[in-house]
């Protein structure tokens, strides 16, 4: 088979592949359609350390995809709990908020949260999300009044009273003001397959994990978020001028929060409640 510079041979650490499909299999299942060159860049651009090989080049009689070294992390053994205890130490104090303070964000923080939210492992590398900033009064404030409107729908009849029952220990309703008093809110849009955009693979998971970076990376540099997501979201598009292909997820609104801010008093599961070893 003619290898191509840009044929998707990179097997993604998340894909369910079955691992009994020979290479020729999994070559012909990942190699249309092509993603464009760009997403596979040059050995000195790529950071893509979640991919891994299929096979060993010297092993494998198809073809074998470009690589380059991987940059391991070089955590000594005997520090490796102590460095994921401290991680979670921080991530435990994360909270949804919803009282923002108009403490403008620093300087640079919101690129470096969407950098590192855009190193999230995804289907076929496809890298299937959009982060839309926002931070225009005028914006935000269009925002709200479309995000009220359907909430109001929701509060008052399409949501289910068990639903209604389950957000009640949260204290929320239609009113959504951290969509304009928040100096930024994120919206993220999952991208499918489009004139100029490929065929995403795994998309819901591809961008929740890739949230799930944006939000820790944001409450690592001290700041505050919320986990929006008003349901239908095709408005969400025309406010932040994005093409049809591209589908809102969710609405992140980021800022300090305000003083003396409150939130509900909730109880994480414990361990054994998540966890399960077998
Ligand atoms: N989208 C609504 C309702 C809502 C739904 C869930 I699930 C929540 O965890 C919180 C709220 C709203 O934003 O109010």
């Amino acid at each position: 088979m003619a290898t191509r510079k840009g044929t998707r041979r990179l097997e993604p650490q998340m894909s369910n592949a079955s691992p009994s499909l020979d290479n020729r299999a999994r070559t012909r299942r990942y190699a249309a359609p092509l993603a464009p060159a760009s997403l596979f860049p040059g050995p000195r651009m790529c950071s893509a350390a979640h991919m891994v090989r299929t096979t060993a080049p010297s092993q494998n009689s198809g073809p074998s995809p470009r690589t380059v070294p991987l940059r391991p992390m070089t955590v000594p053994a005997a520090e490796a709990e102590e460095r994921a205890r401290s991680f979670h130490d921080v991530m435990s104090r994360r909270r949804t908020v919803r009282d923002f303070d108009s403490r403008p964000i620093p300087d640079g923080v919101l690129e470096w949260a969407v950098r590192t939210a855009a190193t999230a492992p995804s289907g076929a590398h496809v890298q299937p999300w959009r982060f839309v900033v926002l931070t225009d009064p005028e914006r935000k404030r269009r925002l709200r009044a479309a995000a009220e409107a359907e909430e109001r729908e929701f509060y008052s009849r399409r949501a289910s009273e068990e639903w209604l029952a389950a957000l009640a220990p949260l204290g929320t309703d239609a009113h959504k003001p951290f969509l304009e008093t928040a100096p930024a809110v994120i919206v993220v849009f999952e991208v499918h397959k489009g004139p100029h955009t490929p065929r995403p693979y795994y998309t819901k998971e591809s961008v929740g994990i890739a949230v799930g970076l944006l939000l820790a990376t944001l409450h690592q540099a001290g700041l505050a978020t919320l986990t929006h997501t008003p349901s239908p979201m095709r408005f969400l598009n025309e406010i932040c001028e994005r093409p049809p292909e591209e589908r809102g997820a969710y609405v992140v609104p980021v800022g300090y929060p305000a003083p003396g801010a409150r939130v509900p008093d909730l109880v994480r599961k414990p361990l054994d409640q998540v966890m399960t070893r077998l």
